[in-house]
């Protein structure tokens, strides 16, 4: 390592693999130095898939030598080091010892765990810290709490709505293109096996990729997940290829099957840019910019691309400003006290249950599952059975590529878990069979029968569905989005039921002995 002095440490961090970084906007390449490191706290604070940690480090390693090569001093760690302290703290204090700096600089975390400690640097480092807002957003965290403040209820339309108004996305004048601001409604059709489905866009790795591929294979063998074929995007450039891709083959369909689940089929119609977005790979706003030029141009119908615009500039904006927000409170937050730990075939994918077994076996395969596995399938199941928010949250934030607490917290914990109850989602995402038979080919090959409703062999979702509305009836009862089930519920028979009941109890004994479900 140079022993070089210098003006700032820019400290980049593995999800801001950004030029436009605000820690890199007034830097000077002749004065500072910029630090990046591979850190085992950060490898292991949850046990990440393999193939999250594949693509992160090969990302920081391109991107460490991008910005050499646009003539920038770069300090990079690697795992390996033997010197690597294993820790952000450890390493910029390092860089410090060696490097002599005026301050560091860093662009604020996506995590609530990095901030706290971060905090604390300028004391104990005895350095100025200069941490500084992360521009990559459309709505900074100091807006959006501006936005809430004052509400009597949050919700991510009304703020969608005003986003729309400040970007002029999707607008003619101050009114929704089309006449409506969303299109949600034609966004729910089924998909069938004969439709041509388009793969994204894959990538060889290369040397860089490789050297990761063999460091990961040796130092996180107990980590979950396969790690070949590894074919992600690790630059800028393809990711910007693949997304261009899924202009091309995709988006025209995204809307319509937006919801829909197929049998072997992994990615249908998405755009599978999550985890490029989150490390910075992808800008927001020029994808959102393309896909608004794709509708302009007749490339794509409206449900399409106002469906897509909202997901980015609707939900993960809004997301990211609950999690500042209500930070950290919200991490602890288990409204329905859930308290059953995570069923080990979570991490395994070995169930009888088809659809809970397709959504974890490519979850393991592909560190990628889409919104509607991950929310009716994998955290509808959890949800029904009662398990612990917290280890639903662990097991989200280690399984997925995307997955940083910022955005994956209030989708698991909120969306997803009801734990803030009722603060994210206006009701909780539970289903039985039912909609899972609707909008996917699942239950064609289950051991469970989809229609049959209770005893040896019924889809467990079917009694576990009234189950958790029953033993829930004093938090939820009132709730008018769940008029009708409840309704329903108090319809059936005494005799109905306690079928029901028993069937439910019978399978959550069955899980609670750790038997095959
Ligand atoms: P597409 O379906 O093609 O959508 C396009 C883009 O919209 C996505 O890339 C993503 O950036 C954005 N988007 C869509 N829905 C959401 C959402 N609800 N919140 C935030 N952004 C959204 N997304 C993550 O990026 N990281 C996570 O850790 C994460 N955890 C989740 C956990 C649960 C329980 C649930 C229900 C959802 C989670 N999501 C998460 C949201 C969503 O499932 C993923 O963003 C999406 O599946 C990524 O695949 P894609 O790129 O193909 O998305
Ligand atoms: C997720 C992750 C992993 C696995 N490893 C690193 C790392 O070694 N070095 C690094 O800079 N960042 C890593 N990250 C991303 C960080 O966890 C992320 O920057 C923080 O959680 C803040 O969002
Ligand atoms: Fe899932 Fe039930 Fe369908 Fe089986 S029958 S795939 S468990 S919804």
């Amino acid at each position: 390592m140079s022993a070089k002095k210098c003006r700032n440490l820019i400290l980049i961090l593995g999800d801001q693999l950004s030029a436009d970084i605000s820690s890199l906007r007034q830097a000077d390449p002749e004065a500072d130095v910029i630090l990046m490191a591979e850190v085992m706290a950060e490898a292991t604070y949850v046990p990440h898939h393999k193939k999250k940690i594949v693509f992160l480090f090969s990302a920081m390693r391109h991107f460490g030598q991008q910005l050499r090569d646009a003539g920038w001093t770069v300090e990079y760690v690697q795992l390996d080091d033997t010197e690597n302290s294993g820790s952000f703290e450890g390493e910029v204090r390092r860089a410090a010892r060696r490097l002599a700096p005026e301050r560091v600089i860093v662009t604020e975390p996506g995590e609530w765990r990095v901030l706290e400690n971060m905090r604390l640097w300028q004391d104990v480092l005895g350095l100025p810290v200069d941490i500084k807002t992360d521009g990559r957003f459309f709505c900074d965290a100091s807006t959006f709490r501006g936005w809430a403040e004052g509400r009597k209820q949050l919700r991510m339309e009304n703020f969608y709505r005003e986003m729309r108004k400040s970007t002029g996305l999707l607008m003619d004048g101050d009114k929704p293109v089309g006449g409506k601001w969303n299109y949600d409604a034609e966004n729910r059709k089924p998909a069938k096996q004969d439709l041509f489905m388009p793969a994204p866009l894959q990538f060889e790795p290369d040397a860089i990729t490789q050297a990761v591929l063999d460091l990961v294979e040796n130092r996180f063998e107990n980590h979950i997940g396969q790690l070949e074929p590894f074919w992600f995007a690790v630059t800028r450039a393809q990711a910007e290829a693949a997304f261009d891709h899924f202009l091309k083959e995709a988006l025209e369909n995204f809307g319509t099957y937006q919801d829909a689940m197929l049998r072997g089929e992994k990615f249908l119609y998405h755009a599978v840019i999550s985890a490029y977005l989150n490390a910075g790979l992808l800008s927001p706003k020029t994808v959102c910019e393309k896909v608004e030029e794709a509708y302009y141009a007749d490339k794509c119908p409206l449900n399409a691309a106002e469906g897509f615009i909202r997901q980015i500039l609707g939900w993960r904006e809004y997301v990211r400003g609950i999690y500042w927000l209500k930070m950290p409170g919200y991490a602890r937050e288990n409204t329905l006290k859930g308290k059953r730990p995570l069923p080990a075939f979570y991490w395994t994918g070995e169930t009888s249950m088809n659809c809970v077994q397709e959504a974890v076996g490519q979850t393991l395969e592909e560190a990628y599952a889409h919104h509607i596995q991950r929310l009716m399938v994998t955290g509808n199941f959890a949800l029904l059975a009662g398990v612990d928010p917290v280890d639903v949250h662990e097991w989200y934030l280690a399984v997925y590529a995307d997955a940083y607490e910022w955005v994956e917290l209030p989708n698991t914990l909120g969306m997803s878990q009801f734990a803030d109850g009722g603060l994210l989602a206006s009701k909780p995402y539970v289903s039985s069979g039912n909609y899972i038979n609707k909008m996917s080919d699942y239950c064609e090959n289950c051991d469970y029968s989809v229609r049959k409703k209770t005893g040896e062999g019924a889809c467990p979702f079917n009694a576990l569905y009234w189950h958790f509305l029953d033993r829930h009836a004093d938090e939820l009862g009132t709730n008018p989005r769940l008029g009708q089930p409840y309704a329903t519920w108090r319809r059936m028979s005494g005799e109905t039921q306690q079928e029901y009941m028993d069937t439910a109890q019978a399978f959550l004994e069955k899980l609670d002995a750790g038997e095959r479900v």
